[in-house]
């Protein structure tokens, strides 16, 4: 019987580990003793334990990084269309970290637009995500500066959360399905949805801080994608100047140079909602240190479609996002999605520009136009250099929508 005790007993089998002469002598200096090929093979269980922890860890890590950080900001009418299915395709991206949805009004009203977003999160599984309530109203622009304008310049058709009417379009024009089908609200009424209300709520924080306290935790690792009006990036501008630099790039749903429509359209080619509904936001976030700026306007838009045809198929899949496409989705140009798509796949898009981009914020006839120089006949007053996509594979685009709407969501 040994009068000494062995430490590597005591941790890995403390009860049988133990002779009585080792339990009288507990408090004995201890000593590594005895057995050298147990003591060798614990050591070698616990090397290979270790090795395996360090490569789940650096596995996780790795995985970690490779996931791209994005901010959504954006208008969000509902349910489905271009809004809500550019937020799905970024939520069921399994490259993507979506670090939170900031909600801004555009297309309709924030706080029904906050419904709709928390339904759809509901709906595809992704009850994590988190939103943020951003700006009720533009900074500047106004219903009544609206009307002035209009008796001063003409009918503006379509005017987002602002249309006191449905809207019929005239044969021939654009304006059709959902776009348009928008009654007026006040803008805090949040009527019952269609597709049934949340229970999930919105966070307390607001959209510009949150998107500040957000850059500044990821310095230069956070893309911002805004697919609405610019006044929640123009209250960032405004609160922290600088916050811009952190960002990796920003990514903009809006404007219109030339666009190849209707002459319904193009009379008025300069002017695009997302921009007109806050032309001094635009003219903010525009001015701002961003790295990179990458502008989906218009003239690309029109070039896509959400078909019946594409939406039957992606309804034969049995997932919660094929179902909510199936069941709220219809024809649409595809905006939003389109922006997004870019970003996830840049070989989308076959050809683009580098442009000087501004807004008209003169408040006469060209207030809410975009303004756009070739390179080296800009003005020179601090607007930005952006990447204006001009063409695309439409065969691409289409294929990732349908694999992103049709696939589980991502753990
Ligand atoms: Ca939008």
């Amino acid at each position: 019987m040994r009068a000494t005790i062995c430490h590597l007993c005591l941790q890995c089998q403390p009860d049988k580990g133990l002779t009585v002469a080792a339990q009288a002598i507990f408090n004995a200096p201890r000593v590594d003793w005895c057995r050298p090929q147990q003591r060798k093979r614990t050591q070698t269980v616990r090397k290979i334990v270790l090795a395996v922890l360090a490569a789940v860890l650096t596995l996780t890590s790795a995985f970690a990084q490779t996931k791209r950080k994005v901010i959504i900001d954006q208008d969000a009418r509902g349910p489905a269309t271009t809004d809500q299915q550019a937020m799905l395709m970024l939520l069921q991206s399994p490259d993507v970290d979506v670090l939170g949805i900031t909600i801004v009004s555009g297309d309709q009203w924030r706080d029904e637009e906050i419904a709709h977003t928390l339904r759809m999160l509901e709906l595809t599984g992704h009850k994590n995500a988190k939103v943020y309530p951003g700006a009720v109203f533009p900074l500047i622009n106004s219903k009544e500066e609206i009307a002035r304008w209009e008796k001063l310049y003409g009918a503006v058709n379509y005017q987002g959360a602002w249309n006191q009417h449905k809207i019929h379009a005239p044969a021939g024009t654009a304006y059709t399905g959902a776009w348009n089908s928008g009654a007026y609200r006040s803008p805090y009424e949040v009527p019952d949805l269609p597709e049934g209300n949340p229970t999930l709520k919105a966070e307390t924080e607001d959209a510009a801080h949150f998107i500040i306290r957000t850059l500044h935790q990821y310095p230069h690792e956070v893309t911002i994608y805004a697919g609405g009006p610019l006044t929640d990036l123009a209250q960032v501008v405004s609160l922290d100047p600088r916050a811009p630099e952190l960002a990796q790039e920003l990514v903009i749903m809006g404007g219109s140079i030339a666009p190849q429509m209707p002459m319904s359209w193009e009379t008025a080619n300069r002017r695009e909602f997302n921009f007109w509904w806050d032309p001094e936001a635009v003219h903010m976030v525009l001015h701002a240190p961003w790295k990179k700026i990458t502008v989906t306007t218009v003239d690309i838009s029109v070039k896509t479609k959400f078909t019946k045809e594409m939406i039957q198929q992606i309804g034969k899949s049995d997932t919660p996002s094929a179902r909510y496409i199936r069941d709220w989705a219809d024809e649409e140009f595809l905006w939003d999605e389109l922006a997004v798509a870019a970003w996830l796949d840049s070989s989308i898009i076959t050809r683009q520009e580098s442009l000087f981009m501004d807004m008209d914020i003169s408040h006469t006839a060209g207030y809410g136009n975009t303004l756009v120089w070739m390179p080296g006949a800009q003005p020179g007053l601090g607007e930005q250099q952006v990447i204006v996509q001009q063409d695309l594979n439409l065969e691409k685009f289409y294929k990732m929508l349908v694999e992103l709407f049709t696939r589980p969501a991502p753990k």
